[in-house]
């Protein structure tokens, strides 16, 4: 390939531009947050690239880090590298950067706000492009049987992935700055923390880590000479341009994939630049490859929501961790506003949490994200006004409509808007009316990315190194028929069993059909970093030690069973702290439940429904059909059999057995 002078066949688009005319702006503006003249530094002779550090220092990096980054400054090409350093300077020119590329654009009716429309084509988490790749197949996913697909995993063989990597990285940064993301995955010099260095070429990446990870120089401080997490992205579209963007988004959706090397503790993402694909210290680090670290060292990484529940009246306090499949309700559920005029919640985490057991047998928690990706559709003033707060400043708006006067819409704020405002949806169109279009204002995945520290009922120990204790995990899902409310399992053995069948239909997080019933176990199924069935063990490991480790009890809750009209019977929401309710005084010990054949369902009257707006249909809530139930364990039996096939742990078939034996009596 003939040598180029990088900086000077750059298009006139290219971000060196824009950062000399941002530093010329603030100079003639006399910013007091001047950009120092950029400090040109060369690469090493061997490479002729020319490659530099246009803001930060390679020099200053950890050697080990200043090795990632050169190794892959010479694959990927970018014309400039910039070191992150999480300062506010920093965080103007990356918005100002996207502004004059037209990607964010803002939103004047709030404080510090911005939109983003993406390119169509890349609008969720591609589960089906999602690969782990280690030496051994069985390492990653139990193989399936009758041929079948495997839906707990796509594997590739090292080899492969070398050479599916290899078509894609090389040079696909040209013209654009490779920034280099220092974050750490939970609170800064944390036991429980990890570290990991992003690289990537989306400018809307380093905002958006900035938001959600704690990110900049003192992660770089605390993680010296030690080892971290690889996370190498690129959204796939080097300049100049072959074809035009939507959007002036750049992804490259036919190449995309998101691929994990847990052996080498690395991760390369190309192609996508929307949320889990590209915010690699969520899913892929703190799931996939905290999965695995997880396992190995005896803690867990799971997708569980943190919350911290209060009886005002007693005075006791207890945490809940919660694992709901993506967009099940986990951020409605950590942000609630409790009903019940006796309790108080507070948020610890919405979406992830890494648990270990500590030296007293007690379970702590941490939430190693610093802020919220939260589905935007349903949230209001009615379902989730926290979330509603913590949006009013300093967001990013990905995919939702925006209003004439400067505002964000979405489905669900229909009744909170202001008079004679019009909608501009999420595709562009202009004065956008329920009525006469046949598709939504915001796309249904649309999401906001907002910091924790903004919600208003963050728990006083969100951030503490330590974690909160853990005393109860919930499992839930979508269940428009047959799942009660809310049952207990009979014991940790069987928890986990309710874990490993759970159920849910499909949502917008990901490309799947909405609305078909999936196997979701653990609201993992996209997350596993290695072998479900081994997984499923290191779970049940923990049952047996019973005596030294307080086990927290097991729940399944629904929020979503339909009445015969289609409509929820449970209102949800703020009101699930009856729910909540009804789980802590299980977890006091007292007599309040009834033993059915799924499991502890409350007592007759022990679910406290004073003041509900409305009567709930109870018999209805808590009805277990004898057929659905016989068609449930069908359903299950025939998952395990084809799916997890010779790794299904033994206990796990003996729960389904004992299952089924019980429905008979149904
Ligand atoms: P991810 O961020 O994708 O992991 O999703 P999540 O599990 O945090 O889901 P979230 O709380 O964002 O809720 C997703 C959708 O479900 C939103 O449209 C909510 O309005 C709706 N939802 C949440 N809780 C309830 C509830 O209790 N009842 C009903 N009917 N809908 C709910
Ligand atoms: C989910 O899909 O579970 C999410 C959104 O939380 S994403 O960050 O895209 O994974
Ligand atoms: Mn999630």
């Amino acid at each position: 390939m003939p040598e180029r002078n990088e900086i000077e066949s750059c298009d006139h688009h290219s971000d060196h531009e824009f950062r000399e005319e941002f530093s010329t702006r603030l100079l003639k503006e006399g910013s007091p947050t001047l950009v120092k003249r950029p400090r040109l530094q060369s690469y090493p002779k061997r490479d002729s690239s020319h490659l530099r550090a246009i803001y930060g220092e390679l020099d200053g990096l950890p050697a080990k880090v200043r090795h990632y980054v050169e190794e892959n400054a010479r694959l990927c090409k970018p014309d400039t590298i910039h070191i992150c350093d999480g300062s506010e300077r920093e965080n103007e020119l990356i918005t100002y950067m996207l502004q004059k590329d037209n990607i964010l654009r803002r939103l004047p009716k709030y404080d510090n706000c911005w939109l983003a429309r993406t390119d169509p084509a890349d609008v969720a988490r591609v589960e089906r492009l999602t690969y782990i790749t280690t030496e051994l197949q069985r390492d990653t996913m139990p193989t399936p049987k009758y041929g079948a697909k495997s839906q707990l995993g796509n594997w590739m063989a090292p080899e492969d992935m070398d050479n599916e990597l290899n078509m894609r990285f090389p040079d696909c940064m040209k013209g654009r700055t490779m920034f280099v993301i220092p974050f750490s995955m939970g609170p800064v010099g944390s036991p429980l923390s990890k570290i990991g260095i992003q690289l990537t070429d989306s400018a809307y990446v380093v905002a958006s880590m900035r938001v959600m990870t704690r990110m900049g120089q003192n992660v770089l401080q605390s993680l010296g000479e030690k080892d971290f997490v690889k996370a190498l992205h690129s959204v796939g579209k080097p300049l100049p341009l072959t074809s035009p963007l939507h959007n002036n988004w750049p992804c490259n959706p036919k190449n995309t994939i998101i691929a994990h090397m847990p052996e080498k503790n690395e991760i390369c993402s190309y192609g996508s630049g929307y949320g889990g694909n590209s915010l690699l210290g969520k899913k892929c680090f703190a799931l996939r490859i905290g999965s695995i670290l997880a396992r190995n060292e005896r803690w867990f990484a799971e997708h569980m929501l943190i919350l911290g529940i209060e009886n005002l009246d007693t005075g006791v306090k207890k945490y809940v961790a919660a694992a709901f499949p993506s967009a099940c309700g986990k951020t409605n559920l950590a942000m609630m506003k409790p009903t019940l005029p006796n309790y108080k919640v507070t948020c610890v985490g919405d979406d992830i949490a890494w648990m270990r057991f500590d030296s007293q047998g007690r379970l702590r928690a941490i939430n190693p994200e610093a802020g919220f990706f939260g589905v935007a559709p349903g949230t209001s003033y009615k379902t989730n006004p926290h979330a509603m707060d913590t949006i009013k400043k300093n967001t990013i708006f990905t995919n939702v409509a925006e209003t004439s006067d400067g505002g964000y819409f979405w489905e669900g704020l229909e009744d909170e808007m202001e008079p004679g405002v019009k909608i501009r949806s999420w595709l562009g169109d202009e004065d956008w009316k329920k009525e006469e279009s046949d598709r939504p204002a915001a796309h249904p995945n649309s999401r906001f990315c907002t910091p924790a520290s903004q919600c208003p009922i963050m728990d006083p120990a969100w951030e503490d190194p330590e974690g909160v204790p853990i005393d109860a995990i919930i499992f839930g899902g979508r269940r428009p028929e047959g799942v009660p409310l809310v049952y207990e399992s009979f014991n940790w053995q069987h928890g986990v069993f309710l874990g490993a069948a759970m159920r849910s239909e499909s949502t917008a997080a990901a490309e799947h059909k909405a609305k078909q019933i999936m196997n979701d176990p653990f609201a993992m199924r996209p997350f596993f970093g290695y072998n479900f069935g081994d997984y499923l063990s290191h779970w049940l490991s923990f049952g047996k030690q019973s005596e030294e480790l307080q086990l927290p009890k097991i729940f399944h809750v629904n929020w979503f069973r339909k009445d015969s009209n289609g409509k929820f019977l449970w209102p949800g929401f703020g009101e699930n702290c009856r729910v909540l309710d009804w789980v802590l005084q299980r977890c006091n010990g007292e007599d309040v439940f009834v033993d059915t054949p799924i499991g502890r369902l409350p007592k007759y009257d022990s679910l406290n429904l004073q003041g509900l707006d409305k009567p709930v249909d109870l018999d209805a809530l808590f009805h277990l059909p004898r057929e659905f139930w016989e068609n449930e364990v069908n359903a299950v039996y025939k998952y395990f059999d084809e799916q997890v096939n010779e790794d299904l742990p033994k206990e796990i078939m003996a729960e389904l057995k004992a299952l089924e034996a019980r429905v008979g009596a149904l």
